[in-house]
């Protein structure tokens, strides 16, 4: 029997649609529609290609993942080579100026000539792929292999669902683009943590991700592996008349409805190429991938040709690195720290390694079972991450070099790392909680360690904020046995800190000040000071808030505990067992024996919680309110304030340029008011 046409048309629109959602979501990050909605068209699909097979067409979003396991990948020999790039080591200005005087010099353009203008885009650091489109349709993936001869890997590139199946507008009879497929960083997490939950083995860094699953010859296994793919240059063309630049080549790309990635620009001069390679560097943390440089190209088309290339790279490219976030290096001891809660976190010891643009010598190895997993050892190889401020990492071991105790054995040197049984600080004993990750010493304040940092949190700037009393000075005061307890530091006399390493009569004088001044405190921030396990700065405010004064906390049980919004029976039950310790309750007494105080209220129930439960989303700016004083009154009224726009957002208020989530909030029907409307809200309790 035919397909009924109505059924044909239908199946045609479908696919349309759920090509135009795909690319929303994964070319431009927009997202058009919700997930159940997308499901529903996604399954109709399915319905109308199960009765009538005829209209399961290979640009349908259907048979991205359909082909069986290969036996191995065939050769695809590339019509244009795919050339490589020019590496430029300098990662200091003078690379984008060297690059620029080679191309004046190749070109011999005057002293006085124009500035050149280049393309400059980023250097995605994934694998080199060529997409071929005949007729607007995908019909070939291969990656780049030498040069002359890739592999094709068409059942796998056919997963990215960022890679239009077919192109959109009038196609080209033949279109080969050139670009990179890559592993986002939140991508990489989020498989690497279901990968962990499973007990399955995890990806080591995004690019080996990328470059694993683009070359796994089982399709399904690659579809599980979320990957992109950005485009960036072309190969064969046929019917079709190429734009003039690189930046309208792009352009074009884009306009067929492929990736391309937003963070470019047509530089003129060193100047401008010295400026991107700066601004891009200053972004690189926070892009959703890892980068490696940037890309600069001439962008005339007609210069490219008259430039050429030579052994196989181009001289009108370049490829302008930053410093590696990822190095090697080896461990040379594994030593415990314990934290403000006696959280005891393993440290990788490292022969000095420059990464991410500094000498790291430490790496965190975050808890026990992370050890394990990674199996790190004293004496092993390692890679070591480090991306902007975060604390350096050891992502995983090369297990080819770890030390052997004979050369013909294969028994490892050392063993597996123990965590030890007794805190290194204190010599109390190390105890794990069941489903906890992380072993604590239970010497609690007993242990130097805890009271060292539970000073510091406690004279914090969102604590008690006690100017002058740092690291150093606690550190001294702790180990001279002149400070046990937070109570201590009201006792202090001058003569006592003046006797301290680097701090003379004058300083003294101001630290004393600085505590008496602390005295005169709110209950919130005492509260957050007294390094209540689980209760960070905002739930302190909540407790505050709640029970008004601290006798009331104090009395209060893990039940009544619970009546404050977000605390649960976790933080309920650290609360309850923080107060119940006779020491913790001996410590507050002194504190306000010593004159600690603040204003005490009613509690928080007796006022109306105008707000209470509403989350609430600031975007833009305010006419007259400081964002951090709009957060401070929403949340005095009971309410919650969220970075970013869902179904559960109660409302935004939206300001000047409100961007991404004001437009997020009139798809989602979300209410968006102004500040005059916040402010009415606030009042009267105005229901939106
Ligand atoms: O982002 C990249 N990794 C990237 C790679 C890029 N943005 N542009 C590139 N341009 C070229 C030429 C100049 C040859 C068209 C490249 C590469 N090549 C490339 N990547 C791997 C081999 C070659």
């Amino acid at each position: 029997m035919a397909v009924p046409a109505v059924d044909a048309a239908r199946a045609a629109a479908l696919r349309a649609e759920i090509e135009r959602h795909n690319h929303a979501y994964y070319v431009l990050d927009a997202p058009t529609i919700p997930d159940a909605e997308y499901d529903r068209l996604f399954r109709e699909l399915q319905a109308l290609e199960a009765a009538w097979p005829e209209l399961r067409t290979p640009d349908s979003p259907t048979q991205r993942v359909g082909g069986r396991p290969l036996p191995a990948f065939s050769p695809v020999r590339h019509v244009v080579p795919m050339l490589s790039i020019r590496t430029e080591t300098d990662t200091g200005p003078s690379g984008a100026e060297a690059f620029d005087a080679r191309v004046h010099r190749l070109l011999a353009l005057p002293e006085d000539a124009p500035p050149v203008s280049y393309a400059a885009e980023l250097k995605f650091d994934g694998l080199a792929i060529s997409l071929r489109y005949v007729d607007g349709l995908l019909v070939q993936a291969a990656t780049r292999g030498d040069g002359e001869t890739g592999e094709d890997v068409t059942q796998n590139i056919r997963t990215i669902r960022a890679v239009p199946l077919r192109l959109a507008g009038t196609a080209p009879t033949v279109l080969e683009v050139r670009g990179e497929v890559y592993m986002s960083r939140p991508d990489f997490e989020r498989y690497n943590a279901r990968q962990r939950s499973l007990g399955k083995p995890t990806l080591v860094n995004p690019r080996n991700g990328a470059a694993g699953s683009v070359r796994q010859l089982d399709p399904k296994l690659a579809a599980e592996r979320p990957l992109s793919f950005f485009a960036y240059g072309l190969g064969e063309t046929e019917g079709w008349q190429r734009p003039a630049t690189h930046s309208a080549v792009l352009d074009a790309l884009a306009a067929f409805g492929l990736p391309v990635c937003g963070f470019r620009t047509v530089a003129r001069g060193a100047r401008d190429l010295i400026a991107f390679h700066r601004d891009i560097l200053a972004r690189r943390d926070s892009l959703p991938f890892d980068i490696d440089g940037v890309v600069y190209k001439v962008d005339s088309l007609a210069l490219q040709d008259e430039l050429g290339f030579v052994s196989r790279e181009p001289r009108w490219a370049v490829a302008h690195k930053y410093p590696a976030q990822e190095a090697l290096t080896i461990v040379e001891a594994i030593d415990v720290q314990v934290g403000r809660t006696g959280a005891i976190t393993p440290v990788a010891r490292l022969k000095p390694v420059f990464v991410g643009g500094v000498t790291v010598t430490n790496a965190t190895l975050h808890n026990e079972d992370e050890v394990r997993r990674k199996d790190v050892r004293v004496g092993d190889t390692v890679i070591v991450r480090r991306a902007g401020d975060v604390i350096p990492e050891v992502v995983a071991v090369v297990a080819e070099k770890r030390p052997l105790r004979d050369l013909f054995g294969d028994e490892p040197l050392h063993p597996p790392f123990a965590l030890p049984e007794t805190c290194p600080e204190c010599g109390s004993t190390v105890a794990r909680g069941e489903d906890e990750a992380v072993a604590r010493c239970t010497g609690g304040l007993y242990c130097p360690a805890q009271r060292r940092q539970a000073l510091w949190h406690f004279a914090a700037r969102r604590a008690m904020d006690i100017e002058g009393l740092g690291d150093k000075i606690v550190e001294q005061l702790v180990d001279a046995g002149l400070v046990h307890t937070p109570a201590d530091l009201y006792g202090l006399a001058v003569e006592a800190l003046a006797g301290l390493d680097r701090m003379g009569e004058k300083s003294a004088e101001n630290l004393v000040t600085a505590i008496a001044r602390s005295k005169a405190t709110m209950l919130n921030r005492f509260i957050f000071a007294l390094g209540i396990r689980n209760v960070g700065e905002a739930t302190a405010r909540d407790l505050a808030r709640h029970f008004g004064n601290l006798d009331a906390l104090l009395a209060a049980d893990a039940e009544a505990l619970q009546q404050v919004p977000d605390v649960g029976p976790v933080v309920a039950a650290s609360i309850v067992a923080f107060f119940a310790e006779a020491h913790n309750r001996e410590v507050i007494a002194a504190l306000r024996a010593a004159g600690v105080h603040w204003p005490e209220g009613e509690p928080a129930s007796a006022a109306p919680q105008l707000l209470a439960g509403k989350t609430i989303v600031l975007t833009g700016t305010l006419p007259n309110l400081k964002r951090d004083e709009a957060k401070a009154m929403i949340e005095a009224a009971g309410g919650k304030v969220a970075g970013s726009v869902s179904k559960k957002t109660d409302c935004v208020v939206a300001g000047d340029e409100a961007g991404s989530k004001l437009e997020r909030a009139r798809e989602l029907g979300v209410p968006v008011i102004d500040e005059a409307g916040l402010l009415k809200l606030l009042n009267n309790g105005a229901e939106t």
